[in-house]
């Protein structure tokens, strides 16, 4: 697996030097807006310390982003009025992953209504 990149994007917005709509930190985790949802309320929460994805992760970041997940998955449903909840995590490029700082999508749901294609 390729290295860890420290001028991802991700890294970027946590360190500041690129802006994002932040909606919940803590000491290891940060959750902000996709730039591109597929559905109202779409985040993405993503631990502090560097990881590429869950295949590089360490079990101490897994708890602590899953913890993050699962308060904001809460949040954003109840924010957003939704049925229920969606998560999407990617793996490398063959995995589907575009930004290589381990994250987890939020995407609150309704009832009926698809999730927008990407983009
Ligand atoms: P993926 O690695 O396939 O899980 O997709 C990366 C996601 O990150 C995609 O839904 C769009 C989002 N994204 C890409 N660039 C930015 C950015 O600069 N700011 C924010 N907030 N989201 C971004």
């Amino acid at each position: 697996m390729a290295a860890y990149d420290p001028e991802n994007i991700f890294a970027k917005i946590l360190r500041g030097e690129i802006p994002s709509t932040r909606v919940y930190e803590d000491e290891d985790t940060l959750a902000f807006m996709d730039i591109m949802p597929r559905a109202d309320g779409h985040l993405l929460v993503i631990p502090k310390t560097p990881c590429r994805n869950l295949l590089d992760a360490a079990p101490e970041q897994l708890a602590a982003v899953m913890a993050t997940v699962q308060k904001m998955s809460h949040a954003a449903k109840n924010a957003f009025e939704a049925d229920g909840v969606t998560i999407q995590q990617f793996n490398e490029a063959a995995g589907g992953q575009e930004v290589f700082h381990l994250h987890f999508h939020i995407l609150p749901r309704h009832e009926g209504v698809s999730m927008r294609p990407p983009g």
